[in-house]
């Protein structure tokens, strides 16, 4: 997969692009980013990249042509064009997983003050990552391409995210590991039986139990 970000703040990125597992992503040619900084595509003399509101009102709004011109200059055939703001789709589970089987993405990091509406026409998908306002775009991609790029087969062990918290619209189970006993508080028991059957039946119960518990929204579903 590749995945190109267009953002005004690549420096942003760097650390969590170099570690752990996207790192090892990256390494290994699971995924190649690449971050853009569209101001180099302005045609303005002074690179600007923003402009006043037309009506009036506070902040200034991203305009068009570094963007447009920025995305050209790297979209095929097989390019989803996402723009990343507060009021697009919440960003859930399974669409990662939909996510995941594409080919190319590009995101597009706006800034709260907005963006001209005329970018939104070359977007195929707007994604919000929750109901809350951000300075810009360039951490909910960064929590996108992270949810994305660990799904990517070969990326971790295609076991540890069929049980993931999500997966059929339930939370994950608890998990202990050494010792069995720590200040006082004891591993359940089963875990430690060595039946494997019963061992499943306890975390398919508790994966339901925590779920009614904490997000009962969830359930419904
Ligand atoms: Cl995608 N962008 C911004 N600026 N704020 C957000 C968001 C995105 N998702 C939730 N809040």
């Amino acid at each position: 997969m590749k995945i190109d970000i267009l953002t005004l703040f690549p420096e942003m990125f760097e650390g969590v692009f170099s570690q752990s597992i996207i790192k090892r992503a990256i390494d290994q040619n699971k995924v190649e980013i690449c971050l853009h900084n569209f101001r180099e595509y302005s045609t303005d003399p002074h690179h600007k990249v923003d402009d006043t509101p037309y009506g009036g009102g506070c902040g200034m709004v991203l305009t068009c042509q570094p963007i447009f011109d920025c995305v050209e200059s790297i979209k095929t055939e097989d390019s989803k064009v996402i723009l990343l703001t507060p009021d697009g789709i919440p960003y859930k589970q399974q669409m990662a997983y939909d996510l995941s089987l594409e080919k190319h993405l590009i995101f597009i990091c706006g800034h709260y003050e907005g963006f001209d509406e005329r970018i939104r026409s070359i977007c195929d998908l707007e994604i919000s990552i929750g109901d809350y306002v951000l300075t810009g775009g360039e951490l909910a991609s960064m929590v996108i391409t992270d949810s994305i790029v660990r799904l990517l087969p070969g990326v971790i062990e295609e076991e540890s995210h069929q049980n993931d918290s999500f997966n059929d619209h339930l939370l994950d189970y608890p998990t202990y590991t050494k010792p069995r006993v720590f200040l006082g508080m004891e591993v359940p028991e089963v875990l430690t039986s060595g039946d494997h059957k019963k061992i499943e039946e306890y975390r398919r119960e508790q994966r339901i139990e925590r779920t009614r518990d904490r997000r009962p929204d969830l359930l419904e579903k």
